[in-house]
């Protein structure tokens, strides 16, 4: 039994504030599933969302998150492969054509059709979220599903940065913004990959997070007084990482990867500081060999694969849960960068 009605975050402008309030519940489309939505964690996309940040707009009003993992209450009549009751997760990848070249080669986030969620359709800070079926993530159901609405965006995101790093095992891999949300989760996914992790980021709290979590170093880019060559010391023979995993929200430390990323190594840029560039000198670039790229979300197979590297022990990075109703509080503590790892959001509340 659905209701007519429900509680969601929404913001009726850019640059918000964002009003918990009672709002109707969707109905599924023929290729959709309604989720009923349990947690959801808050990414710093969602807080870009509300700053009009990027030059793509959002729907207005907009109910943001695309982290959101619940169970299936609803479906429309051309889905057979979900059931109500199975565990599912709403990602930022909606939905797409399923038909273009890339949704064809399992490119599908470079759809040109994509529904974005939070963004362009209404997203998982509610109790019921729409979800086209060929993209709902599978939950198994020994999952909690607090615990695995990070992995929604973060953990996909990060793992398929990692992929695309193209590391081996036992090779080393700076991630810039360790301490965050995308980073928590990539200093265990990079662990669980057989790879040495350089966390860098600022803080006590975040400095003890990321070595926890797996980093053998921890650079503190608020301390050092040389950034480049505290992380080149921290590789063996001191010749830098083979991949940086860029997941800070701030342009400087997109131009510090270059230099320090050792040749032939891969600079990973996934964060997405409003209106920054990737600058690089082009003699050192060219005769160190170093490749620098785009990483943005993954794939359906991403998205499964991502989950069972969860299911199976091991990824075991911290959230802390608050009502759906705080968000603006986990927002102002975003902005000053005060959350070591991520916060999920309690839909009941
Ligand atoms: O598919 C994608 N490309 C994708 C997917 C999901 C998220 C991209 N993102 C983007 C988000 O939009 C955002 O721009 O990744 C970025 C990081 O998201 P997040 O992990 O959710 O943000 P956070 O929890 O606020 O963590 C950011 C961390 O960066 C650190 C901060 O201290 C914080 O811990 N940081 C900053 I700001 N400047 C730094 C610096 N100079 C830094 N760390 C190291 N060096
Ligand atoms: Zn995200």
């Amino acid at each position: 039994n659905v209701p007519e009605k429900q509680w969601a975050m929404v913001i009726e402008k850019t640059g918000g504030p964002v009003d918990y309030k009672q709002i109707p519940v969707a109905k599924p489309g023929p290729d959709e599933v309604l989720v009923n939505i349990k947690y959801s964690g808050v990414c710093h996309t969602d807080l870009h969302a509300v700053n009009g940040d990027w030059p793509l707009a959002t729907k207005l009003p907009l109910v943001g998150g695309h982290e959101g993992a619940g169970v299936v209450v609803a479906k429309g009549e051309l889905v057979t492969d979900v059931e109500i009751g199975d565990h599912a997760g709403i990602k930022w990848l909606n939905g797409s054509c399923l038909s273009c070249d890339f949704c064809q080669t399992g490119d599908e986030p470079l759809c040109a059709k994509a529904l974005l969620s939070g963004y362009t359709v209404d997203g998982t800070f509610q109790q019921y979220a729409i979800g086209k079926a060929a993209h709902v993530a599978r939950i198994p159901k020994d999952v909690p599903l607090d615990a695995i609405a990070p992995i929604l965006c973060a953990g996909i995101t990060v793992y398929k940065g990692l992929k695309e790093s193209g590391a081996r095992p036992g090779q080393t891999v700076a991630i810039v913004g360790a301490g965050g949300g995308l980073g928590s989760l990539a200093c265990q996914y990079a662990k669980a990959m057989g790879l040495q992790v350089i966390g860098i980021d600022t803080g006590d709290e975040k400095a003890a997070m990321s070595k926890k979590l797996g980093a053998h170093t921890f650079v503190d880019f608020a301390k050092s007084s040389n950034v480049v060559k505290d992380v080149q010391a921290a590789t063996e023979d001191g010749l830098g990482p083979h991949a940086v995993i860029l997941v800070a929200v701030n342009e400087k430390p997109f131009q510090q990867a270059t230099e320090y990323v050792r040749p032939r190594g891969t600079v990973i840029a996934i964060g997405l500081p409003a209106g920054a560039f990737l600058r690089a000198p082009v003699f050192e670039t060219v005769i160190g060999v170093k490749t620098i790229k785009g990483s943005y979300v993954g794939n359906r197979k991403d998205t499964s694969e991502a989950i069972d590297f969860y299911r199976r022990g091991l990824i075991n990075a911290p959230f802390k849960t608050i009502g759906m109703s705080e968000l603006q509080k986990v927002y102002d503590m975003m902005h000053e960068g005060k959350i070591a790892g991520r916060y999920v959001v309690d839909t009941s509340k």
